[in-house]
């Protein structure tokens, strides 16, 4: 734990942030992105002379990242880079990431600060099941845990027969996983007769990089027996460490010495009060190869007003929706796929893994989807079936208050791939 920082009080940690915001600001502005900007809006460190100073400042926004690709935000000579991630792009085309020497360093003291928090310690064995490679899940979670002393095993994504070998051999007490990941994973073990909670030690669960609902957080603590935490972060803001669960585990801590929070109306990019949901817009306060003032992240969330058990100031976010852009409208009604798995994971006969898939038939827009049932049910018990399917149209369209078609398929049958999962196939614009 860095009691220096995560235990200081209010206004220490604003005064630490006006700081760090001033130097931000004026280092920014020699990258050609920001640079060109500053000579435009007439903005430098000078004149921010409180917080509330930087509504002065234009947002920036993942297109602007685009434009600017590849190098366009640096702020430094690039022979002082030494590493950049790609974000997988799961929307459109991908940004680059860039850090310093000094940048790994802080984003790693971030992560050991959150795998810390969670109870992790050195003598844990933690097993690391997320992609490596471009994606920051994996060397972002590596290099806390080796800062932490934790044993680490980078295992990668995928290949869930050696995942749980690993566990087994290594007595794996802590993980990070993705949740559709997690899901898939039970359906192995469950096949392979294997029982957590009686042949594995795990203790502790990071789960994030895509939204989850709280229903499959209780699924993955019942099957393996653990202490689930939600790990919220983006490439952009260096990959996961942007804001993580503490023991409380209602709502995660973002760490302010390291990223000022807004949250913003998305139609009128005015702040909201605490409490209200709205789009989260983030500065980086401690970066130098790259820093991004009011990135828009396109991810929905709402402060969560009121103190912390654990005593930390460091405020809260609530559970990510999901991105504005993963909202989809069907007959007029907004709805997110984090809703329909929230009802679907609460259904005991509904198996690990759905799809919702967006057509349109005669003008007309339709919305399927498509659920795994568990291996508990005899797929052959076409009454059973029928009224599996009653019951999960029933609770789907009084939660959504759209009526969607329900197709039933069994348990593994639908499309998996070792990254995020794909949860929503629109095939309503033709091409
Ligand atoms: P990409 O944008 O290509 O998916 P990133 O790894 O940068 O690559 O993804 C970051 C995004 O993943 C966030 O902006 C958010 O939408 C989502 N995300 C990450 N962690 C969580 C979480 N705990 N809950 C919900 N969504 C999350
Ligand atoms: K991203």
């Amino acid at each position: 734990m860095d009691p220096g920082v995560e235990l200081l009080g209010r206004s220490d940690l604003e005064a630490l942030q006006l700081e760090r915001l001033r130097r931000t600001v004026r280092r920014a502005a020699r990258s050609p992105f920001y640079g060109a900007r500053a000579r435009q809006y007439g903005i430098d460190g000078e004149r921010i002379k409180s917080l509330e100073d930087i509504r002065k400042l234009p947002f920036t926004t993942k297109q602007d990242l685009r434009d600017a690709y590849p190098y366009g935000f640096l702020c430094v000579e690039r022979q002082h880079l030494v590493r950049l991630h790609i974000s997988s792009g799961t929307t459109g085309q991908a940004t680059a990431v860039f850090y310093t020497q000094r940048d790994i360093d802080r984003w790693a003291d971030l992560m050991a600060r959150c795998l810390y928090m969670t109870g992790a310690r050195p003598g844990d064995t933690f097993q690391n099941l997320s992609g490596y490679g471009l994606f920051t899940g994996g060397l972002g979670f590596h290099y806390g845990a080796e800062r932490l002393g934790l044993l680490t095993i980078p295992a990668g994504a995928g290949n869930s027969k050696r995942q749980i070998q690993l566990m087994r051999d290594f007595a794996t007490t802590v993980i990070h996983i993705i949740p559709s990941f997690a899901l898939r994973l039970m359906d192995v073990m469950t096949e392979m007769g294997v029982d957590p909670r009686r042949d594995l030690q795990l203790k502790i669960a990071c789960m994030g990089a895509e939204p989850y609902s709280e229903e499959v957080r209780c699924r993955v603590e019942a099957f393996f027996g653990v202490e689930v935490y939600n790990s919220y972060g983006l490439s952009e803001m260096n990959g996961p460490g942007v804001a993580f669960e503490c023991p409380a585990r209602n709502g995660l801590h973002i760490w302010e010495d390291a990223y000022l929070v807004e949250i913003v109306d998305p139609a009128t990019l005015e702040p909201v009060p605490d409490g209200m949901l709205g789009e989260l817009v983030l500065t980086t306060l401690d970066r130098e190869g790259m820093p991004l003032l009011r990135y828009r992240t396109k991810d929905l969330t709402r402060i969560l007003p009121g103190d912390c058990p654990c005593g930390r100031v460091h405020r809260r976010l609530d559970r990510i929706q999901g991105r504005s852009d993963d909202m989809f409208i069907i007959k007029g009604v907004n709805i997110f796929p984090v809703q329909v798995e929230q009802v679907l994971m609460s259904i005991p006969e509904v198996g690990s893994n759905y799809r919702i898939v967006l057509d349109r038939e005669n003008n007309i827009d339709t919305m399927t989807v498509q659920v795994e049932v568990t291996d508990r049910i005899f797929v052959e018990d076409m009454r059973h079936l029928q009224r599996i399917q009653n019951k999960i149209t029933r609770e789907l369209k009084s939660e959504l208050l759209v009526t969607p078609r329900v197709e039933l398929v069994e348990p593994q049958s639908l499309p998996r791939n070792d990254g995020k999962a794909v949860r929503l196939v629109d095939h309503r614009n033709p091409y």
